[in-house]
């Protein structure tokens, strides 16, 4: 009887990793929007989530810690830029930017060095009810003062939607040439993985039980 609900369980489960989800596939610098995966790391993994602290797909997907097949694009410090998925995000949770500069070429860098985080999309409360920012396209502007360089440049929607299993990330990194920037180094900086923890108020919130205040996972955002 055991044999037969696991065996259930795992079909609906690859059936929904396969069909579900969504996933960051498109950038926009200012009003310019570039070709599915142009200027994104394709992922290996449809539009599943990763769900291990511990992985290195942590950083930019199943799939994307190589930018061999990945055409870097120019942008000035300071530009706005978009990032849009396939469907809209529906999973409850925080929209997270980060940067990693690349110690050469972006194209041969996998992640493995330090990480700022700029900007958090986060739960806004009012009346007793948290809202979401679930959408389509998320825009920030690229840190003015940061230094000139090639980056990955990366977006992170951490899925707490069902309290008590295991929280979702779907990640996708773009690579940027930044230019026009400044002489500030980026403060705090993370490995990732490394960033998020098990024991986070905000990866183990209960987002349906006296949801009254939230934390958004990973450093302090960063800031000229
Ligand atoms: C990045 O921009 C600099 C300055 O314009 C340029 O010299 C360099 O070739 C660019 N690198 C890439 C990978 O586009
Ligand atoms: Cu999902």
């Amino acid at each position: 009887m055991k044999g037969i609900c696991s065996l259930v369980a795992a079909l609906s489960l690859a059936v929904t990793e396969v069909s579900g989800h969504y996933i960051f596939q498109q950038l926009s610098i200012g009003s310019k929007k570039f070709a599915v995966y142009e200027h994104l790391r394709k992922n290996a993994n449809y539009n599943s989530p990763v769900t291990s602290l511990s992985s290195n797909d942590l950083r930019c997907n199943v799939g994307g810690a190589s930018g061999a097949s990945t055409v870097t694009v120019d942008a000035t410090a300071g530009d706005a830029f978009t990032f849009t998925s396939d469907v809209a995000v529906y999973h409850q949770g925080p929209i997270s930017l980060y940067m990693s500069k690349a110690p050469g070429s972006v194209n041969d860098y996998d992640g493995s060095g330090e990480w700022f985080k700029f900007f958090d999309f986060g739960p806004t409360f009012s009346g007793g009810q948290a809202s979401w920012p679930l959408r389509t396209t998320y825009t920030a502007n690229i840190p003015k003062c940061i230094p000139n360089g090639e980056y990955l440049l990366r977006i992170q929607s951490l899925a707490i939607h069902n309290p008590g299993s295991t929280p979702q990330f779907y990640v996708s990194c773009a690579q940027v040439n930044i230019t026009g920037g400044g002489s500030k180094t980026p403060s705090p900086t993370v490995k990732i993985p490394g960033a998020f923890k098990a024991t986070d108020p905000g990866y183990t919130a209960n987002i349906y039980n006296n949801f009254k205040s939230y934390t958004v996972p990973g450093p302090a955002v960063f800031s000229c």
